[in-house]
């Protein structure tokens, strides 16, 4: 098929799924076009079948902020006509969905009968997208579309319960190709350039943004640390990171907190980690968790959303209540005090991943875009 995909090109979670989607589909065949403002961070090859279309935006005087909508939805208009595309995946509500909306009212006045898929991430929904100065918009929006989609259970009941829906919703789960943490792991290696022989690794991958809770992550492997030699790996960049910055100093923690800023090398830095400490307030799936049990990292995490869709408690890690930083101290030291019982989680964690593997999840979306275009 002939797929454009709109979606943000930045180092978030949505963006990340979209373009791991975009060239997944492309080797399986398809042609996929992507349409954003900037090349998405992850996409790192071209071919005959993956495109990218940079919607530009031009400063006028009169603009404070500039309309990408509209120039979104212009050059969606473009893309489609130009490329024959059947169908349009929109990731994350906010403004891909209602640009997609006008997008497919221009085509339809050429005739042209292009469908519209969205995918709800998180955010888009639980904070963004019900704020009373998007509410009417979003909620008009995924109405619209011909097919909708979460990426967890949790999100869908969130959907349903914060906006008017009448569109049937389907959850298709975040995804993950586990062969590429198997090759970090077999191949680069290198945990001795981070920490000590007798050192745990603990890690923590986000945007840093508030509804991260990076303080907490902090707090928590302080309490650790007093407990088990480790060292904590801080991945990533955003509003927060100065205030964690702030609070390791603070508490004396520089020899022991790396702070490595954004990294495209998610697979080689989750190879040689032991714990991934995810306290979040609110996680529609939690795909830094998934990254991090397909490089087998337990994950030490809070029970919001989707995350007990995600991180089975116990299993293959731990969920604690928002804030509870003594609970998840206390399961990261249990599970890091002993080799054995590690290993076991490790073990259970890798395994887990094969419920979202990429041969299972790729086909669901197929199939969605074969439904709302053929109607099959
Ligand atoms: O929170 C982020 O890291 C970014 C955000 C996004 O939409 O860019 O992520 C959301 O989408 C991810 C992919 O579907 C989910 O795995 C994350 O859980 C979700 N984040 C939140 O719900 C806070």
């Amino acid at each position: 098929m002939k797929i454009g995909i709109v979606c943000y090109p930045t180092f978030g979670g949505s963006g990340v799924v979209a373009t791991e989607l975009g060239m997944a589909l492309a080797d399986k065949g398809h042609e996929v076009h992507f349409i954003t403002y900037n090349q998405p961070v992850r996409l790192d090859f071209f071919s005959h079948r993956l495109h990218f279309h940079e919607v530009m935006l031009e400063e006028y005087p009169l603009f404070q902020y500039q309309p990408y909508e509209l120039a979104l939805s212009s050059k969606m208009v473009e893309v489609v006509e130009k490329n024959q595309l059947e169908v349009l995946h929109v990731h994350y509500a906010i403004p891909h969905a209602y640009a997609a909306y006008m997008a497919k009212k221009m085509l339809l006045d050429k005739g042209i009968n292009v469908k519209v898929v969205t995918t709800l991430h998180g955010t888009d929904i639980t904070l963004v997208g019900s704020h009373p100065t998007y509410k009417t918009a979003v909620e008009f929006s995924i109405n619209k579309s011909d097919e909708v989609t979460t990426v967890s259970q949790s999100l869908k009941d969130d959907t349903l319960r914060l906006f008017n829906i009448d569109k049937d919703i389907k959850v298709v789960y975040n995804f993950i190709d586990g062969e590429k943490y198997d090759k970090a792991h077999q191949t680069e290696c290198q945990r001795s350039a981070l920490a000590n022989e007798n050192e745990r690794i603990l890690t923590h991958i986000s945007n840093f943004r508030p509804v991260k809770r990076t303080d907490d992550v902090i707090k928590i492997f302080n309490k650790v640390q007093k407990e088990i030699p480790s060292k904590l790996l801080m991945v990533g960049d955003g509003p927060e990171r100065i205030k964690a910055e702030n609070l390791v100093n603070e508490l004396g923690l520089q020899d022991k907190v790396l702070f490595l800023g954004n990294s495209n090398e998610v697979a080689k830095i989750l190879c040689y980690s032991d714990v991934f400490l995810l306290p979040s307030e609110t996680e529609s799936f939690g795909l830094a968790a998934l990254e991090a049990m397909a490089a087998s990292t337990v994950v030490v995490s809070t029970n919001s959303g989707g995350l007990p869709e995600v991180n089975i408690h116990n299993k293959t890690g731990f969920l604690s209540d928002v804030g509870d930083v003594a609970d998840m101290a206390k399961n990261a030291i249990y599970v890091l005090k002993e080799d054995e019982v590690l290993n076991e989680f490790k073990i259970n964690a890798k395994k887990h991943i094969e419920l979202f593997s990429l041969e299972h999840v790729l086909p669901q979306y197929e199939s969605i875009y074969k439904k709302c275009y053929i109607g099959v």
